[in-house]
């Protein structure tokens, strides 16, 4: 899964892809270069982001929706109204970090287009999630929450195959919960969903390689991150760097399948 932030704030990619054009252009070349589907996005969900207004969002992905219909595209936000223009341009799954909670209307909206689903946890919210992440148990928790919003979606009507689950990594976790979160992905494949990890340039790689304030990491970081987690068995890898990951999984599939 490539990632396109229209956002002029993402953490990695902010500005980038702001323009029409330029968006178009990087969903277009990330699928030219293997990935299967691109994640639009409108919103920045980075560590001590606030949000943006609907009209805001809207504005920002509809047009580069409109250019990239008859592509397979993933659209990243929380809103019900944004999900359902989406889906109307051809969207074919949702990406919802509240996994449900953000929006009253979005289970009946994903359900109502029988789309695909992404659940994906988050402790907390944006803006306050990184000052204090506190866990008992990281993984079983992230799996109990899992569960209960799998349920709660195929009880609104979401066919249970079209799911697929999200630990979250970077929302509401210190760098070693996120690196538990991997190392123990077996138990949250134990829910029998396709799981879908985004490590990508983000801080936990920066702050593993010894700085303590990294706001992202390196392509070669996010590479390893995303084998690692290649073969504890994620089935996506939401990536920015879509041709280097998909050399290396490439041959991370040849030698560990
Ligand atoms: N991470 C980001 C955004 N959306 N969705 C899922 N399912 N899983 C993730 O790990 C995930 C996500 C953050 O990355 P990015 O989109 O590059 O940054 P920003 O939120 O600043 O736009």
């Amino acid at each position: 899964m490539g990632v396109v932030n229209v956002t002029p704030d993402s953490f990695f990619d902010g500005g980038v892809n702001l323009d029409v054009d330029a968006a178009a252009a990087s969903a277009r070349r990330m699928l030219a270069e293997g990935a299967a589907i691109v994640d639009v996005g409108g919103e920045s969900t980075r560590p001590g982001s606030a949000g943006v207004p609907l009209d805001v969002e809207l504005r920002r992905v509809v047009p580069v929706l409109e250019e990239l219909q008859g592509l397979p595209v993933s659209i990243d936000t929380s809103k019900a109204e944004v999900a359902r223009r989406a889906l109307a341009l051809g969207a074919e799954l949702v990406n919802d970090v509240t996994a449900l909670r953000g929006d009253d209307e979005m289970a009946a909206v994903v359900a109502d287009a029988d789309a695909y689903l992404c659940l994906m946890h988050m402790q907390g919210e944006p803006g306050t999630m990184q000052a204090a992440p506190r866990y008992h148990d990281v993984v079983s928790e992230v799996a109990a929450f899992l569960e209960e919003r799998l349920r709660l979606a195929v009880a609104a009507g979401i066919a249970e195959g079209r799911i697929c689950l999200d630990p979250g990594i970077g929302y509401g976790k210190t760098v070693e919960q996120n690196v538990e979160l991997v190392r123990r992905l077996d138990v949250l494949l134990g829910l029998g969903r396709p799981v879908l990890v985004g490590l990508s340039r983000k801080s936990s790689l920066g702050r593993l390689l010894g700085d303590p304030d990294a706001t992202t990491g390196s392509l070669a970081a996010s590479v390893a991150a995303a084998v690692a987690a290649f073969e504890r068995g994620a089935a996506i890898l939401r990536v920015h760097d879509v041709r280097e990951t998909v050399e290396a999984l490439t041959v991370a599939e040849a030698m560990l399948a």
